[in-house]
């Protein structure tokens, strides 16, 4: 019997490290906080199912799990949270939690920080730092003042954002609230969600009705609603009870369209675009398109670019990029779309930290309607994430031919790793194991501190191993939370495209990675790149959508995406790879130059940079 588990072995495992956190910032005997880190390694250790050991009330056996403990992990599998994780987190400084994303400040100076000056928030260490209290205390200095106050800006700008995948579910709702009223003749999401932004300030809404004040009345109302923070007949904010700002924008059904394009933005975008109105005789603005006083009527944004003599322009794009450029020659990429990707890599199995079974994997991806999935376990070094020794790589290719068989050519299953690059830059396998996937998605898991000059070369020197197919998200940051490593990202693109290798654009929603901005350098250098969940348990599935957005927003084609090619397209792709891999192994002169498919178009779309600072 199972008991049905509220957290995953990951989310335990996350809760048990954060207890051993909460136990050191508040001074606890220090065998306590390490007692609850080990009980957490073991954990991760363990390879058989946890809601099994859990069922068979056998959590006493794992190495470092006592009775005390074993009661937590129970409590948090059945229940999905700690009264004693809450008990603790509520007896300590509010700040002291949130200080620790703050890079160099561990517990313990934390601790004698607050003691020595008492600082309780981030707020008064911010204080603190700027009045130069850090400079003589034991331990700091001028250099960690320093870092602590550009750790301080860091996490104040994340904590204005949010992550699009958390705002655009609520946006989503909104909306269909909104369309779901008799007086509401349109309404969309806008802003920065609707251009597809890795993370957004707030969710922008419009709405098109004859009477303003009774949509304003009823936004105002709404239950979702924590608090209304402005209110008038044509806009109206409220904080969610996820706490994100909702605007909503209430205009006429004639001057949607041009509220729409307003306030969809960008800013940068909006600017360009009414330069060249201006070019035109006209004055561009959200309540029309005007030669002198008299509007010219559109109803629609097509009919708004139409009037520009532009092609229309997809919300992803309008970043001034170089899109009003290409939609004025007519030269508009066909963006990526959902029913384009044909088959999902970067999956990870029950055989290392994923939740679930290959074939109910297959399974799902089936369902989905995909006609094939790659496995990407971590590797040995990933010890901490159960990576595969030889003999589980071995015992895994077994079981994939056996299902493979079972489908009989349905469906297919490709037999992958994500293989750890190790601070030399060498994979985590000998080249015989290496030859033995389809494909292999190169990633860096370790050694983040490495300096600009090292990271670059280290992951350069894996793109060159004739063995990667992919690189896996490849500056590793996660969005709001940990900056990307120091690394040349442009040398790492030229690397792919010298050695026709893909990079992925990691759908994790706190991922993201490869950035949009470089998507757009990888195209112009016509490197491919796969839209990868990295997914650990069935639901990962829908993290796609978000990587779709980055993709599109990064200019990105369906001729583009590794994983819009069919079963067959992509066992040729990996083929080819292999042939060159086996080429390059026995010191065989194969066709390196002529090598290299498909990577050769440029798309003629494609904008010169401009990068912004991000
Ligand atoms: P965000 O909220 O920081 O994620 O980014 P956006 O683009 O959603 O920015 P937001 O919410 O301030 O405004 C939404 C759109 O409305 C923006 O992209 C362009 C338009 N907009 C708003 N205020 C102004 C303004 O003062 N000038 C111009 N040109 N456009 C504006
Ligand atoms: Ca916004």
């Amino acid at each position: 019997m199972t008991v049905g588990m509220k957290l995953s072995k990951q989310e335990i495992i996350a809760a048990l490290d954060e207890l051993a956190l909460l136990l050191e910032l508040k001074e606890e005997n220090p065998f306590k906080s390490r007692a609850y880190a080990n009980a957490a390694r073991s954990l991760e250790a363990r390879e058989d199912d946890l809601e099994a050991i859990i069922a068979a009330g056998r959590l006493g056996e794992i190495k470092g799990v006592g009775t005390a403990i074993a009661r937590k992990i129970e409590e948090l599998a059945a229940t999905g949270e700690l009264r004693y994780h809450r008990e603790l987190k509520a007896s300590i400084p509010s700040g002291h939690f949130e200080m620790l994303r703050i890079p160099s400040l561990g517990p313990k100076r934390i601790r004698f920080l607050y003691e020595k000056l008492g600082i309780a928030t981030v707020g008064e260490l911010e204080y603190a730092a700027q009045e130069n209290r850090l400079l003589d205390l034991p331990g700091f200095g001028r250099k960690l003042q320093e870092k602590i106050l550009a750790g301080i800006a860091a996490l104040k700008h994340y904590r204005e954002r949010r992550l699009y995948g958390e705002a655009i579910g609520p946006a989503l709702r909104l909306q269909a609230t909104l369309l779901s009223r008799p007086e509401v003749s349109a309404a969309d999401v806008a802003g920065s969600l609707r251009r597809g932004n890795e993370t957004v300030k707030d969710i922008d809404l419009l709405a098109a009705t004859t009477d303003p004040p009774r949509l304003a009345a009823y936004f105002a109302s709404l239950p979702e609603a924590a608090a209304v923070i402005a209110r008038g007949d044509t806009k109206v904010s409220i904080t969610l009870r996820e706490g994100i700002n909702a605007d909503l924008r209430i205009v006429s059904p004639l001057q949607y369209p041009y509220a729409l394009h307003h306030f969809t933005g960008s800013r940068e975008h909006n600017t360009a675009l009414r330069e060249r109105a201006k070019r035109y005789g006209l004055k561009m603005n959200e309540y029309g398109l005007f030669r002198g006083e008299e509007n010219i009527p559109c109803r629609s944004e097509e009919e708004i670019f139409a009037a520009l003599e532009l092609a229309f322009i997809p919300p992803e794009l309008r970043e001034n990029m170089g899109e009003i450029e290409a939609a004025a020659r007519n030269a508009l990429p066909h963006l990526v779309e959902p029913n384009d990707i044909k088959g999902i890599l970067h999956i990870h199995s029950r055989a290392s930290d994923g939740a679930d079974g290959i074939e109910a994997l297959a399974a799902e991806a089936r369902r989905r309607g995909y006609e094939y999935i790659g496995i990407s376990d971590h590797s040995q070094a990933a010890a901490y994430a159960g990576g595969l020794i030889p003999e589980d790589v071995r015992e895994q290719h077994e079981e994939i031919d056996r299902i493979n068989g079972r489908y009989g050519g349905v469906f297919h299953i490709f037999k992958g790793i994500e293989a750890d690059i190790l601070p030399d830059g060498r994979l985590d396998y000998d080249e015989e194991i290496l030859a033995s996937f389809d494909f292999v998605i190169a990633a860096v898991h370790s050694h983040f501190q490495m300096s600009e000059e090292d990271m670059t070369r280290r992951i350069c020197r894996a793109m060159a191993n004739p063995f990667t197919t992919i690189l896996a998200h490849p500056t590793g940051r996660l969005l709001l939370a940990r900056e990307p490593y120091a690394l040349r990202i442009d040398a790492v693109i030229d690397a792919a495209a010298a050695h026709g290798k893909v990079i992925e654009i990691n759908a994790n929603p706190l991922r993201l990675d490869l950035d949009w901005r470089h998507c757009i350098q990888a195209k112009r250098k016509g490197v491919k790149v796969a839209v990868n969940p990295d997914l650990h348990r069935l639901d990962g599935f829908d993290y796609l959508e978000y990587g779709i957005a980055v993709a599109r927003k990064g200019w990105q084609e369906k001729g583009d995406c590794l994983n819009c090619l069919d079963t067959e397209g992509i066992k040729s792709f990996f083929q080819d790879l292999k042939n060159r891999a086996r080429g390059d192994a026995t010191g065989g002169k194969e066709d390196r130059a002529g090598w290299r498919p498909e990577q050769q178009h440029l798309g003629e779309s494609v904008p010169m940079l401009n990068l912004r600072d991000r």
